[in-house]
């Protein structure tokens, strides 16, 4: 279904190819080319307006891996960004303490609840649970036959009704007490649907809400209807609390719109998506496989992946070089300050290398985020010449310093004594024998 999107993607992609590197103008117009295309694939307008400005800010940041070409640079960014509009991590249904667990099925007329609640029932019961179906659509007496059909194609459990239960309550409330006598674990109420929004639907469904106290409340969404899918997501969300939703026909031509937006709308997770008529046809949703399957280039994806792994190892190497070099001003410091950030605290990357261990001296370098930018703003505020020689920094210096860098002499002061002991520590690995013996393993733990 996301096959025009994909397209216009590695279009983009591609057109960056011939880039040198990246900068505000290519991006510009990259950026120009991603945003039509999602616009294009019908995705919420708010949605777009968020995603671009997350994949700028990415490619323009420091988060670049310059041992990747621009175009893979721009992959990776708008891959990670799908990934976080789609929802960062699968979502799990919930289960009751107390069972049985009751999931209503929510949605408009013709979404696809009631093959919904049967792919359910069945894809529970594949999953360790023992599912019992009830409809109260008593609106339309096909609706509920439908569901006994399914109910015996599928081979598990409807909850048929008793003499004189005729309202969805009084079916709902049965279901649960034949779930309890018979230790069924999951009651799946299908519901009845309008074919749009009406007061009469809503209100029934606060009224089964109240008396079932579900568990789930799952809105089935037709993938095809596009922006009017999301807007009645956000309607019944609204009115009724989803908990999450199930999107429905995206073996279609839909052109992935909703799948896009309903997240980011109602803030509440697509769960599972329907791709077929099948009973089997029912796939729980996992954003990371769909962002790769959206950009169609799974080799690709992959070997971004490595690259920015292998330039993890690079800036370790680069490190540990440094570590072996005597000549360690407060710069050196200050970078190594900011690779940290990435790598750990000092004490516990000196400890993987062979030989090392834990270190008492540099107890005191240990850092965290907020003291990395402290020592970073700091240098950034000395001279040159004072990041080369330390020895020059004098009282005035210092004030200076502590001024331009918005902290106080003191925590310059720290920051000289913490710059001075691991000074020490680096003359005393690279120098003595220490420093021999890394000098010649290679060090594959880094
Ligand atoms: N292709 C396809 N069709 C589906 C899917 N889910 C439901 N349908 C079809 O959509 C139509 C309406 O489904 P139904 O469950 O009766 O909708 P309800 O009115 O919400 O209960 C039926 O023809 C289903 O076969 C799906 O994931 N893919
Ligand atoms: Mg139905």
């Amino acid at each position: 279904m996301f096959d025009n999107l994909s397209e216009k993607l590695q279009r983009v992609f591609k057109n960056l190819r011939g880039e040198g590197k990246l900068t505000a103008e290519n991006m510009e117009q990259a950026l120009k080319e991603i945003r039509v295309a999602l616009l294009e694939a019908d995705v919420h307008f708010r949605v777009v307006k968020q995603f671009i400005e997350g994949v700028r800010q990415k490619a323009l940041g420091e988060e670049v891996l310059t041992a990747l070409s621009p175009a893979q640079q721009v992959i990776k960014i708008v891959h990670e960004e799908l990934i976080r509009v789609l929802g960062s991590h699968a979502s799990r249904l919930r289960f009751a303490n107390d069972p049985p667990t009751v999931m209503l099925i929510v949605g408009l007329q013709g979404s696809g609840k009631t093959t919904s609640t049967g792919k359910l029932a069945r894809w529970l019961s594949r999953n360790g649970h023992s599912p019992l179906m009830v409809s109260v659509d008593v609106y339309r007496p096909a609706a509920r036959k439908q569901l006994s059909v399914i109910a015996r194609q599928i081979g598990l459990p409807v909850y048929e009704g008793a003499e004189g239960e005729d309202k969805p309550s009084e079916l709902a409330r049965g279901a649960r007490r034949e779930a309890v006598q018979t230790g069924r674990d999951v009651v799946l109420v299908d519901t009845a649907g309008r074919l749009h929004i009406d007061e009469e639907l809503m209100v029934e469904l606060q009224e089964l809400k109240k008396l079932l106290a579900p568990t789930e409340i799952l809105f089935v969404a037709d993938a095809m209807t596009g922006q009017d899918a999301v807007k009645s997501a956000e309607e019944f969300h609204k009115r009724l609390g989803i908990t999450g939703v199930i999107l429905t026909k995206m073996d279609g031509d839909a052109r992935g719109g909703a799948a896009l937006s309903i997240r980011h709308v109602t803030g509440q997770p697509l769960k599972f998506v329907g791709v077929g008529e099948k009973f089997d046809a029912l796939e729980p949703f996992h954003p990371d496989r769909v962002a790769s399957r959206i950009l169609g280039m799974g080799d690709m994806l992959s070997f971004i992946e490595k690259v920015g792994q292998a330039v993890e190892q690079k800036k370790a190497e680069e490190l540990q070089r440094q570590i072996l070099e005597d000549d360690f001003t407060l710069q050196d410091f200050r970078d190594q300050m900011k690779q940290l950030r990435k790598l750990g605290p000092l004490d516990s990357i000196l400890s993987m290398l062979p030989g090392v261990g834990p270190l008492k001296q540099l107890k005191d370098v240990k850092v965290n985020e907020d003291q990395i930018k402290r020592v970073v703003a700091i240098i950034d505020s000395m001279t040159i010449q004072e990041r080369a020689n330390h020895m020059i920094i004098n009282g005035s210096r210092r004030r200076r310093i502590a001024r331009g860098s918005g902290t106080t002499v003191q925590e310059v002061n720290q920051l000289l004594k913490q710059y001075a002991q691991a000074r020490k520590m680096m003359k005393s690995l690279s120098g003595g024998l220490m420093g021999k013996r890394l000098g010649r393993l290679n060090l594959p733990g880094l």
